[in-house]
């Protein structure tokens, strides 16, 4: 997979020479370039904002760069285009149904915004050349796009056939589909088996694959009904067995069905 990430900030990126994604651009199976925008201006300061339009606070990015940036970084490809994400607070959400999806695509280029955004016109004219994403990673607010784009990136590119040590684990990962439906992962243990007065649950040393796989049902459920009473809610009936379902309801009886969160 070939990605292009144009931003401010290219220094911002340096965790991508690290581990999985460090290793997996090493190996070719990865191709991420980095552009600076202001590579795209051409006034003495580099200017990459303006006033916006209309009043209000704070800055926005001028359409001119992004517009030269866009036609530069998609050029060198004939007739292939690459998918244009565009990370924003007021995008559709990205979760791991979206990574499964951006995984399976041959080329990613990365819009980072600063300020109060990009002028809207960028969107709409990159969506004449390319499909165009705004995904929003969090119902929270960044200071800009750089950040989003790391999540993104390591979220899709630990997909890869290749990346991943171990081609099992992304599959069982939570909210996987085929995962344990959509509960969150239970707790995990390693060795020693004691440590500084706590044991690894039993069961988990017991060898009965059965038991071992119900227990960790249990501690997911347990923990899904605690932290995520969304997801909980979510889960169809017909997918709950009736040792689920005491699960669940002694769950509710240690919180109460509302304060579960905190
Ligand atoms: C500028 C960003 C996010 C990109 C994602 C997420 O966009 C803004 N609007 C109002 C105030 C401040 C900003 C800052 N900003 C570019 C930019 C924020 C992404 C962003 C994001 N994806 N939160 N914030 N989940």
């Amino acid at each position: 997979m070939r990605i292009d990430i144009i931003t401010i900030f290219p220094d911002y990126f340096a965790p991508l020479d690290l581990s999985l994604i460090g290793k997996a651009r090493a190996s070719g199976l990865l191709d991420i370039r980095m552009h600076d925008l202001r590579s795209w201006t051409h006034d003495r300061h580099n200017t990459v904002d303006d006033t916006p339009y209309g009043g209000g606070p704070g800055m926005v990015m001028k359409p001119e760069p992004w517009g030269e940036a866009l036609d530069a970084v998609t050029a060198d490809a004939g007739p292939n285009v690459p998918r244009l994400i565009l990370p924003t607070p007021s995008g559709v959400p990205f979760t791991q149904e979206r990574a499964d999806r951006l995984s399976a695509e041959p080329w990613l280029v990365f819009a980072c915004g600063r300020y109060e955004g990009i002028d809207s016109r960028v969107a709409a004219y990159a969506a004449q050349q390319m499909p165009v994403e705004e995904l929003s990673i969090g119902d929270y607010v960044l200071a800009g796009g750089e950040s989003a784009t790391l999540v993104i990136v390591e979220a899709v590119a630990r997909l890869l056939p290749g990346v991943l040590g171990n081609a099992e684990s992304a599959a069982q990962d939570s909210f996987a589909p085929g995962a344990m439906e959509n509960l969150v992962e239970g707790p995990v243990y390693t060795k020693p088996v004691l440590w500084r007065g706590q044991e690894v649950p039993s069961v988990l040393l017991s060898g009965n694959h059965g038991a071992v796989e119900r227990w960790r049902r249990d501690e997911a459920l347990r923990k899904t009904a605690r932290n995520r009473p969304e997801l909980m809610a979510a889960i169809p009936a017909d997918h709950l067995d009736r040792r689920d379902q005491e699960v669940i309801r002694e769950a509710r009886l240690q919180t109460g069905p509302e304060s579960m969160a905190d």
